[in-house]
């Protein structure tokens, strides 16, 4: 029954004359004007809130489905999400694209010039933030009752644009026109403090005093399932300052910048998401947003229990809070703090439900992307939390020391407090100690973990360590970005079901020698070319999208391009193989070889669009600000995927299976999920090249020279040269030398591998048959990398939840 009637509100509409009627209703109450006047933001928003309204009424069945069930929640917390655009994909889940865009047209209205004012909110760096979103997508498509919680910075990743070639940051304010998908929910506000000291009573219950007050305010998106009628939410916190933090006296007194400092200081604190997905930023702020996500998100938490149970010993029974890596880690004091100083429990009872409540995702190897916080300043911004985590790791450390006797660099190794050289307090093994599951993000770094980064812990508690392999949202990156090759899949297997059940793509092998099919294959990979417009869509379409960091190495690739570049330069009568290399990705704004990187590719691709000789084989093409949004329009139309990370190094990579989804074919080091897309489209179908993990461990371990490589290759002599001779505009010479010199991630070891795996892809391509063979045998076989297979594992392994469904 649709509750609407059941409330005396009409149904709404599922034609396009109703749909229509309905954009109109909406335009004339909602943004109070009329077709004849409404300007193309007013077409926007009434469209977005007409398109809203069917899934705020399967929200308001959810909701209802969910509280009578009283099931197993998990809240899912996460510094960051790139959603990407909402509207294409609402319309789609709600069934309404087809009848949106009939009912504008009747309208009068260009429906594409209606959906380009959709705005992508780009809050996270990368990988991380989208595979939050991709897994928020699966649990809602998968009947899971879950709520996202973050951060709704005003300012999002920064908007990346080039000025002579050198990366330039831009804010991103992605709601300076409003966000039509947002809904306030004011009563749900949230108090969080902050610095201060702690007293205790005769009794020896503690009280934290707080120096600074601030208000969090939350909003919430819909996140709705595919083929269901399960609307979850994210919920996402603003940091406001107080009624009291505007100083009225001031104001009067015309010291107007004095009289909101006291605001301003609080609204900071959701100002800004951090650029920076892999170094400890260092500032007290990003510290203080973190417990502010923490904080918020808790009482929240406790605040649904409350609605259904009264019992503290259930609460891990309806509650698993799975941490989105070290950044929300905070949480498990702060649950602590609620438990024993707010609500009276004794500490043992305490830490017994907090550590059957959570668990942690680590997506990291570096050593450096391991979180950890300064301890004065720590102690400064949360003195109750340090006195906490004093306490868990007494404890704790009791532990180690009874299972490991007499091992006392085992112990300080285990400690939450880094001694040397500075106090620090220890993120990551905070998460190890105060949750039930601990997991990596594929194979390789699941094993990665418990045999190095967090080794010891590993030992203490083998059974704690799990891998859930990451996996990717097919609605968002086939579905949506893809729509032809989509079409075709759904021709080719008879039916659409594939989209909620990717395994079915296997069907497509059954295809894949068939002629015409492969020629309609072919030819929806032309016309993606052509929608990209960036190249000659002829040829082979060579793509390296994701952040820049020395370890992804994208200088890898470009020495190689390099390397092609003089080849045709030496012998220019011969016969290339044409392509179009497409790099796209941001670097940290403070990341400054990075940024060099990103200078030098830029410079590269000039030289060579200058030179006649060269051009008609080889083009560079950079789009700046890589996004979900550029990224949907770019894998589409890849032939050719860039996974060249040192070996130990990516976590897992998200970008490789999307590509691989969408018909490219991988080039790749044995790497995170590379290894597992690699096992599974099978090694005739990717291009393996470079040094697996125990020999670049090894190679590290025995003195590695770059020299050395450089000596030895004449090829790559002459491409290094040509850097530090400053032929490319003369730029990039830090480059040459920091790969010369030190070389830490081993470009220069595999470079020879690597040219000579490109050099077998040119060979392959070159037969049309066989290639298009591979590619559809790259989409049939990347099923398995469906962020619904994901979140299954989260669900079985680590969760333990179950589906609810939503009645119609
Ligand atoms: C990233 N981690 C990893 O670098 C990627 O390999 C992985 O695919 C994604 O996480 C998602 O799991 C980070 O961004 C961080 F912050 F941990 F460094």
């Amino acid at each position: 029954m649709d509750v609407r009637n059941g409330m005396g509100l009409r149904p709404l509409g599922t034609s396009a004359a109703e749909f229509e009627q309905d954009l109109l209703s909406n335009l004339y109450y909602r943004r109070g004007t009329t077709v004849e006047s409404a300007s193309t933001q007013d077409a926007y928003e009434t469209l977005a809130l007409t398109v809203r309204d069917r899934l705020a009424e399967r929200r308001v069945r959810t909701a209802a489905a969910h509280y009578a069930a009283n099931p197993r929640w998990v809240y899912y917390l996460s510094a960051e999400y790139l959603l990407g655009k909402q509207l294409e994909q609402n319309m789609l889940y709600s069934g309404t694209d087809r009848i949106a865009r009939i009912a504008l047209q009747q309208l009068g209205m260009d429906p594409d010039e209606v959906e380009s004012l959709d705005v992508e909110p780009g809050l996270g760096n990368g990988g991380l933030g989208r595979l939050a979103a991709c897994l928020l997508d699966a649990m809602a498509t998968l009947d899971i009752p879950a709520v996202g919680y973050g951060i709704r910075y005003d300012l999002g990743i920064f908007k990346q644009t080039f000025s002579d070639g050198a990366q330039v940051e831009k804010p991103d304010d992605w709601s300076y026109q409003g966000n039509p998908w947002e809904f306030p929910a004011p009563d749900d506000q949230q108090t969080v403090f902050f610095y201060g000291h702690t007293e205790r009573d005769e009794a020896g219950k503690t009280t934290w005093i707080p120096g600074e007050v601030v208000l969090g305010e939350p909003s919430h998106m819909l996140v709705p399932g595919h083929g269901t009628d399960t609307v979850n939410i994210v919920r996402l916190w603003r940091a406001r300052g107080s009624e009291s933090s505007f100083d009225l006296s001031r104001f009067s007194a015309g010291q107007y910048a004095e009289a909101v400092d006291e605001a301003v200081h609080a609204e900071n604190i959701s100002k800004v998401l951090y650029p920076d997905d892999s170094t400890d930023s260092g500032r007290e702020l990003r510290l203080k947003q973190q417990y502010f996500l923490v904080s918020c998100s808790l009482r929240d938490i406790i605040r649904r229990f409350r609605l259904r149970n009264s019992d503290w010993a259930d609460f891990p029974k309806k509650t698993v809070i799975q941490l989105n890596d070290t950044h929300p880690t905070l949480a498990i004091p702060e649950l602590m703090r609620l438990l024993v100083d707010e609500e009276g429990l004794n500490w043992d009872l305490a830490w017994a439900l907090v550590r059957q409540t959570f668990a942690y995702t680590c997506h990291t190897l570096l050593p450096e992307a391991l979180e950890t916080w300064p301890v004065p300043m720590f102690e400064r911004l949360l003195p109750r939390h340090l006195e906490i985590i004093y306490t868990i790791n007494e404890h704790f450390l009791a532990e180690v020391r009874e299972a490991f006797p007499g091992d006392a660099d085992r112990v300080r190794r285990m400690s939450l407090i880094q001694e040397e050289p500075e106090r620090r307090v220890r993120m990551a093994n905070l998460a190890v100690v105060g949750t039930q599951a601990v997991n990596g993000v594929a194979e390789l770094h699941s094993e990665l973990l418990a045999s190095t980064t967090l080794r010891d812990f590993a030992e203490l508690w083998p059974d704690k360590f799990h891998n859930v392999t990451n996996g990717i949202s097919p609605r968002r990156f086939i579905r949506i970005a893809n729509p032809t090759l989509s079409s075709l899949i759904t021709e080719g297997l008879g039916g659409d079901e594939w989209i909620d059940d990717l395994d079915r793509l296997a069907g497509l092998e059954a295809l894949a020698d068939d002629a015409s099919f492969q020629a309609r294959w072919r030819a929806v990979k032309q016309a993606n070319k052509v929608r990209l417009g960036l190249g000659d869509p002829d040829s082979l379409t060579d793509v390296m999208i994701k952040r820049f960091h020395e370890y992804k190495r994208q200088q890898l690739k470009l020495l190689h391009i390099i390397t092609m570049y003089h080849r045709i330069k030496a012998n220019p009568g011969q016969a290339y193989v044409p392509r179009t290399v497409l790099f796209a990705g941001k670097a940290a704004p403070a990341y400054h070889a990075a940024k060099h990187i990103i200078r030098l590719i830029n410079a590269v691709a000039a030289v060579i669009d200058a030179d006649p000789a060269v051009s008609p084989y080889l083009k560079v093409v950079f789009p700046a600000n890589y996004n979900v949004t550029l990224g949907s329009l770019i894998i589409p139309a890849a032939d050719l995927s860039e996974q060249i990370s040192m070996a130990g190094k990516e976590a897992s990579g998200t970008g490789n299976m999307k590509l691989a989804l969408n018909g490219a074919l991988t080039i790749g080091t044995l790497d995170g999920a590379n290894i597992e897309i690699r096992d599974r489209v099978g090694g005739d179908n990717f291009f393996l090249f470079g040094l697996d993990t125990p020999a670049a461990v090894a190679l590290k371990e025995n003195g590695y020279r770059p020299r050395d490589h450089y000596d030895r290759d004449a090829e790559l002599r002459h491409a290094l040269d040509s850097i530090l001779d400053g032929k490319f505009l003369g730029i990039g010479r830090e480059v040459g030398e920091s790969l010369l010199n030190s070389d830490e991630y081993l470009t220069l070891a595999d470079y020879r591998a690597y040219v000579d795996a490109q050099d077998e892809v040119d060979v392959a391509w070159q037969d049309t048959e066989t290639w298009t063979r591979k590619s559809i045998l790259n989409t049939a076989r990347s099923g398995f990398f469906s962020a619904d297979r994901t979140v299954r594992d989260y669900a079985a392994e680590i969760w333990h939840v179950n589906p609810v469904k939503v009645a119609r």
